[in-house]
């Protein structure tokens, strides 16, 4: 029986600017037995200082080397492998997450309503606030067209989710390249018969640090991804 803490994995790359801000205002936010797993790739990230002077401050906060080689995507990985937690959630420290729905996850997974729980910009009640014109744009097409088609939620690609631990580890997570694990896990929680459900959400764009999202890059790998969210159903 995995213990009834909340892990949080929260994947950095020189966060300094937010971090404290970050750590803050979660704690403040989540009253539930918790964890939050920062997960860095290399000793000399400006995070490490920052989060260790935290750390006395705010029990169950642990950093987590990043074991599974560089990039977002590997960080979460090491996250996932760490986490024990019976809901786990994947969160940003660049502030662009409102914590406040937090508990409303939580408690949408122990309830037993939900395996995933999707925080959504793009249903009712959702914003999203700043961030690149393209990026905004294709992320709200691929959200929106994908509920059209009978996908659960409108908000397909945000990575700010909570999984119930047992699900999140029975899946291989074929993705290589950053953030389109997060389409490619939910699409395969809900063609696996999962319930996949959505909570609205404030997204802003970071205004400290720097975004390291590979639009072009990634691009093709959400393809994939969205592809296989339109044609597996339950
Ligand atoms: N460990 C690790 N974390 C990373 C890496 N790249 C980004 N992150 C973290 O992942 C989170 C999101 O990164 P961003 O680069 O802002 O990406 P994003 O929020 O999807 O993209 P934007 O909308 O452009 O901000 C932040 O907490 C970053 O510090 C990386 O290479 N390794
Ligand atoms: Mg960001």
């Amino acid at each position: 029986m995995p213990s009834e803490t909340v892990d949080f994995i929260v994947p950095v790359f020189n966060e300094s600017k937010n971090i404290a801000a970050m750590v803050t205002e979660l704690y403040r936010s989540v009253p539930y037995a918790k964890r939050v797993l920062i997960v860095y790739d290399f000793d000399d990230d400006d995070t490490l200082p920052v989060a260790r002077s935290l750390s006395d401050r705010y029990e169950g906060l642990t950093l987590v080397r990043n074991t599974r080689g560089s990039g977002v995507l590997a960080a979460i990985r090491s996250g996932i492998d760490a986490a024990t937690g019976d809901v786990v959630i994947i969160t940003m420290a660049d502030l662009s997450d409102d914590p406040a729905i937090v508990n409303e996850m939580v408690r949408r997974i122990r309830a037993g309503e939900a395996d995933v729980v999707c925080a959504s910009r793009y249903m009712r009640g959702g914003r999203q606030i700043g961030g690149g014109m393209i990026k905004k744009t294709l992320s709200r097409l691929a959200g929106l067209s994908l509920h059209l088609a009978g996908f659960p939620v409108h908000d397909a690609t945000n990575a700010f989710r909570a999984y119930r631990r047992d699900v999140l580890k029975s899946f291989e997570i074929e993705s290589r390249g950053g953030f389109e694990y997060s389409l490619e896990l939910t699409a395969k929680a809900y063609a696996a018969g999962y319930r996949v459900v959505e909570v609205p959400t404030e997204w802003r764009d970071r205004s400290r640090g720097q975004s390291r999202f590979q639009l072009l890059r990634w691009l093709p790998r959400y393809l994939r991804w969205y592809l296989y969210a339109l044609t597996h159903r339950p």
